[in-house]
């Protein structure tokens, strides 16, 4: 099965109750054929109940069992995380995504034009010029390998390629690196309004909600307010909070950390200022942190987490790149995915700064964070192909 059908399969709403309604139908279909068949009441017959907890076993297994299992346990989660990918990725959607629809229907048959316009459509939608174009080349060849000349069934083999662009060989992870011993440390970067301390508030929220103790450090000493900020966040969500307005950053990491260690706290979230404008600073500042962590805490801060603005675009992805220079970024968090109808810029992220997307943010409010699943990306943004 391809991955369309397959995420189609994952989490398209009607499924369930599709595959429901056909069991049901054929375990009636079943029952009315052994009925026939030996010209019995059902209900009061025991061999004939057997028969038909054999048939329904059968079907239950032939179907997708993750899904039907769903209304138990996990997958209802899921189904509430998709939902968000589907709301958070609205704009998209209804801006790049409809594009290539309409595109389907305006070609009976796949010529040149056809992909000139596709790939205008994906640039626009900050998938990033040499991905696309390379994209193109790839689908061109399949449309070509395959016989493929019907755009309706191109569908399917872009929303496979996309995919393939971004696992592309590599053990993607999107999980966040555990210090086994001692207080694991987060450190947040990325430039002034991103959403560095909005996401850390969100994030402190979910990892609360896991049963973990987590504690907010403010060392945004920068920029007035901002520490307060992050206190409302770690009010609004109950975690614990350390910051001072008006020190060094670094001795705020370190109270903090020595705050952390009193109080068995599981996670500190560091919230830091950004200025781009002066690599050189920067550096050091970063540097003489990490240096403060490294020192109270074995293997040092466990993830250093760059935060990306989504509405940015191409600039968004320099910045990642300027960053890289300076420091070892483990993952980025990309946010306002909601607010932008280029959804395609996590496509680029991966492939011109080769750092994997850990959380995406779809909104403002504290439920609004997700662990980046591209399975789950690509049907909010692909849904209605599907
Ligand atoms: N729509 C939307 N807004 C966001 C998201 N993340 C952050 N924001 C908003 O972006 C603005 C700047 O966020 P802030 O956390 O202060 O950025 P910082 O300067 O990097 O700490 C705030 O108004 C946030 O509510 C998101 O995922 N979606
Ligand atoms: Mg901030």
């Amino acid at each position: 099965m391809g991955l369309f059908s397959r995420i189609k399969n994952m989490f398209k709403d009607t499924k369930n109750e599709d595959t429901r309604e056909e069991m049901q139908k054929r375990i009636e279909d079943e029952e009315q054929l052994v009925a026939e068949e030996y010209d019995v009441d059902i209900e009061n017959e025991d061999s004939i109940k057997q028969e038909k907890e054999k048939t329904t076993n059968v079907i239950e297994k032939s179907v997708d069992t993750k899904n039907l299992k769903g209304q138990e346990d996990g997958v209802v989660d899921v189904k509430k995380d998709v939902k968000v990918y589907e709301k958070g990725l609205t704009k998209s959607r209804q801006g790049f995504v409809s594009k290539l629809v309409s595109l389907t229907s305006k070609y009976d048959k796949i010529t040149s034009d056809y992909f000139d316009e596709l790939e205008e459509i994906l640039i626009m939608a900050d998938i990033g010029v040499n991905t696309v174009m390379s994209f193109i080349d790839r689908l061109k060849n399949r449309a070509k390998s395959e016989n493929i000349t019907d755009p309706s069934l191109l569908k399917e083999i872009i929303v496979d390629e996309l995919f393939i662009i971004y696992v592309n060989d590599e053990v993607l992870s999107n999980k966040i690196q555990y210090n086994s011993d001692g207080p694991t440390v987060l450190l947040f970067i990325g430039v002034n309004g991103v959403g560095k301390t909005t996401t850390i508030g969100k994030l402190a929220n979910k990892m609360k909600d896991e049963g973990k103790k987590v504690l907010l450090v403010g060392a945004d000493t920068f920029r007035a307010g901002a520490v307060n900020q992050l206190k409302e966040w770690s009010e609004k969500v109950g975690v614990s909070f350390y910051g001072k307005e008006d020190s060094d950053p670094a001795s705020v990491v370190y109270d903090g950390i020595l705050k952390a260690k009193e109080d068995n706290i599981d996670v500190v979230l560091v919230d830091t200022a950004g200025r781009l404008q002066n690599k050189v600073n920067l550096m050091k500042e970063l540097e003489k942190m990490n240096k403060v962590i490294d020192g109270l805490i074995e293997g040092g801060a466990s993830e250093t987490l760059l935060v990306i603005d989504a509405t940015t675009g191409q600039n968004g992805i320099s910045q990642a790149k300027a960053f890289k220079e300076i420091t070892n970024i483990t993952g980025i968090i990309l946010t306002k995915l909601d607010g932008t109808a280029k959804g395609g810029i996590v496509l680029a992220i991966k492939e011109e700064v080769g750092i994997p997307v850990k959380y995406i943010g779809l909104g403002e409010t504290k439920d609004d964070l997700q662990v980046f699943d591209i399975e789950k990306y690509i049907y909010g943004l692909f849904k209605d192909m599907m």
